[in-house]
């Protein structure tokens, strides 16, 4: 049916995991939007060959980032690079080729600006678990310098759990936790510095890292190599700069049409979410484009 010659390994909202073989994966994009804890039924044209263009965009500017903290990524082909290892034509826009890593169960979350479930948290304690922040701030806030807020991975249809960088240390070790920390606030700030030049605020992210397998997995010179998609609208909140207003939910960059008109739309946001019309389809497309080439300062196709 999927029309993909590999085995499925993992399978998120909006995008799957395939083996190409022990080595690699094949990471693919699907134009799938989620909204409200919700995949709709309408599909967005273009969003999967948009992000992933997006994700290989910023694997290459964060190069130099990971290589002063000894780090690497794990793309190693896209596009049409992709035809020679199998991938069908219609799926190569929209997938990545990837280093098979094991990966380090936590999702690394750096946030320059209060929102959402950390807004929630300041609200109930003044701090994200042990993340202390001064007093006044409100949805939407700029934080006085970016922080290492890390979460628990969920299940598909959980919630990540914010832990503390105690529980990252029993995860993964103090050694691995300290790097994953350094190394997570460092690719926030030149993400966020890149893109607060083309007009946009990174107002949060989730990395996702893990370590190329073989003898010197686990030991003290091992390589944390940066996995996952990156700096994409699904993996962070992206807010207009020029709209930024702190004190309410800031509009998104993407999928503002889309949660505007589900809200209008009388859906409950319990039950299968409706249809999206064309134009919320249509103006959803272009906001994916626009971020795009705002951020890249390239054209889209
Ligand atoms: C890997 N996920 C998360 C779940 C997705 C992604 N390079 C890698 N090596 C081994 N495993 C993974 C990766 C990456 N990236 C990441 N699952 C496995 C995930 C569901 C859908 F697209």
């Amino acid at each position: 049916m999927s029309g993909v010659p590999f085995e499925l390994v993992a399978r998120g909202k909006v995008r799957e995991v395939y083996a190409v073989d022990d080595a690699r994966l094949l990471l693919v994009a699907s134009d799938r939007v989620s909204a409200y804890d919700h995949v709709l039924p309408t599909p967005i044209p273009d969003k999967g060959r948009v992000l992933t263009a997006l994700s290989v965009w910023w694997f290459e500017q964060l190069a130099p980032v990971l290589a002063e903290h000894g780090a690497e990524h794990h793309l190693l082909a896209s596009g049409d690079d992709l035809l020679a290892v199998g991938v069908p034509a219609e799926l190569a826009g929209r997938s990545m080729l990837v280093r098979r890593l094991e990966m380090l169960p936590v999702e690394c979350v750096a946030r320059g600006y209060l929102s959402g479930s950390g807004t929630s948290a300041y609200q109930r304690t003044g701090a994200i678990v042990d993340v202390p922040l001064p007093a006044g701030l409100v949805e939407g806030s700029r934080l006085p310098e970016p922080v290492f807020t890390p979460s628990t991975k969920a299940e598909v249809g959980e919630h990540d759990e914010a832990i503390g960088f105690a529980q990252v240390v029993d995860a993964v070790g103090a050694g691995r936790a300290e790097a994953l920390r350094s190394l997570t606030l460092a690719l926030y700030a030149r993400g966020a510095e890149i893109a607060e030049q083309a007009g946009i605020v990174l107002a949060d992210t989730k990395f996702e890292f893990g370590t190329a397998g073989g003898p010197e997995f686990g030991t003290a010179g091992e390589t944390l190599v940066l996995g996952d998609e990156v700096l994409t609208p699904d993996s962070s909140r992206f807010w207009p700069a020029i709209t930024w207003s702190p004190g309410a939910p800031q509009p998104s960059f993407d999928k503002q049409y889309v949660r505007d008109w589900l809200t209008t739309s009388g859906w409950d946001r319990v039950s299968e979410p409706p249809e999206l019309p064309e134009d919320v389809v249509a103006a959803t497309r272009e906001r994916y484009v626009k971020a795009y080439e705002q951020l890249t300062g390239l054209p889209w196709s």
